[in-house]
């Protein structure tokens, strides 16, 4: 007899795969509109909104028995506009009374942010339908993807606060594609082609899509409700992280004394510590996993503005600007 050994392909993270649904969910998907997945065998549209099954029901879990504290802070993007440096960012800010960034053993030093600000609807959620989290400290840092019109009731009712952070949908698109690709190599998978999902992605068939949706549902609460949504974009954080570290410290009521702005200092280290270069050298960001199995390291690309120009076609951007223009009109809005 003969042996062969076979090797196994890598699962996608939890939030991909399709099995271990619950009954209500199994129950929902049927009557749900349905499309071929970018990494899992589908999307399913809910509420407006495209998601994998097993993700879906993290989302409605989520909804369903997350309890917002009033001190709760949520970190909220689009897939891929920087939610993990966002991460790194209001962890080191509110967090700076706590541990000493000199310390060798800084939380930043030694966890993904994913970690260490972990998302609800694909994570917490996604691994347990009703998760006991009294232990995490005040204030809790959470995150997620949600729309703003399907996060959890409580999160509209508190006086919780949400920091929002998108980026231009055409770097996101890229970037969506490499990861995307990334695990799809994982997987044993062959890549999707730029032409094939720039398609989907411009009619709305990506995780949480459609991207313009989404950013114009935050876009529109940070006007009618600042002190509720604070509303950022990458390109900015680029340009001038000093002065949005310290909109986001004073929006989050973690305000720099004017002792720390005279030195100057703490500003400086909180955003040296987060910078691409620093999170994408350390360690733990080029050996390690997250819980969920992606590697740390796919989350640090290139982390440029304009990137997209290295790999969209003229058409691929006439294509995405009008529909930006179409999708935002008089909003006032620019990506
Ligand atoms: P997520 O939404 O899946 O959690 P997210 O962190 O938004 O992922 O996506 C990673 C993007 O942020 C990558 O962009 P790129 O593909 O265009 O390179 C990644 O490089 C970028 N990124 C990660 N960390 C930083 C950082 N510290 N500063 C700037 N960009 C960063």
């Amino acid at each position: 007899m003969s042996t062969h050994l076979e090797t196994s392909p890598t699962l996608p993270p939890k939030y991909l795969q399709d099995d271990k649904l619950t009954q209500e969910c199994e129950e929902l998907l049927p009557s749900l509109p349905k499309e071929k997945g970018w990494v899992s065998s589908h999307f399913y549209q809910y509420k407006g909104f495209w998601h994998p099954a097993r993700q879906l029901q993290g989302v409605i879990a989520c909804q369903k028995h997350f309890e917002a504290q009033n001190s709760d802070i949520l970190l909220v993007t689009t897939p891929k506009s920087g939610t993990t440096w966002l991460k790194a960012i209001v962890f080191a800010l509110v967090k700076r009374m706590h541990y000493h960034r000199g310390m060798e053993n800084y939380p930043l030093f030694m966890n993904n942010p994913h970690d260490l600000v972990p998302f609800l609807d694909l994570k917490i959620y996604v691994e347990n339908q009703t998760p006991d989290l009294s232990s995490f400290p005040c204030p809790r840092l959470f995150a997620t993807h949600l729309p703003f019109n399907s996060l959890p009731k409580s999160v509209h009712n508190a006086p919780c606060k949400i920091v929002y952070l998108c980026r231009n949908p055409k770097d996101t698109f890229v970037s969506l594609w490499h990861f995307t690709n990334k695990l799809r190599l994982i997987g044993n998978m062959e890549t999707n082609s730029l032409e094939d999902v720039l398609d989907r992605f411009c009619k709305g068939v990506s995780i949480y899509g459609p991207f313009w949706d989404h950013v114009l549902g935050y876009w529109k609460e940070s006007l009618e409700n600042p002190n509720k949504v604070l509303f950022l974009k990458y390109e900015d954080l680029k340009e001038n992280p000093t002065f949005y570290l310290k909109k986001i410290g004073e929006f989050l009521d973690f305000p720099f004394s004017s002792e720390e702005e005279k030195s100057g200092g703490i500003l400086e280290e909180i955003l040296t510590i987060c910078s691409f270069d620093n999170l994408k050298n350390l360690e733990v960001n080029k050996s390690g996993k997250l819980s969920s199995g992606e590697e740390n390291k796919a989350f640090f690309r290139r982390g440029e503005v304009g990137d997209w120009k290295n790999f969209l076609t003229a058409e691929m951007v006439d294509r995405i600007n009008s529909l930006t223009e179409e999708k935002f009109g008089a909003s006032g809005l620019e990506l």
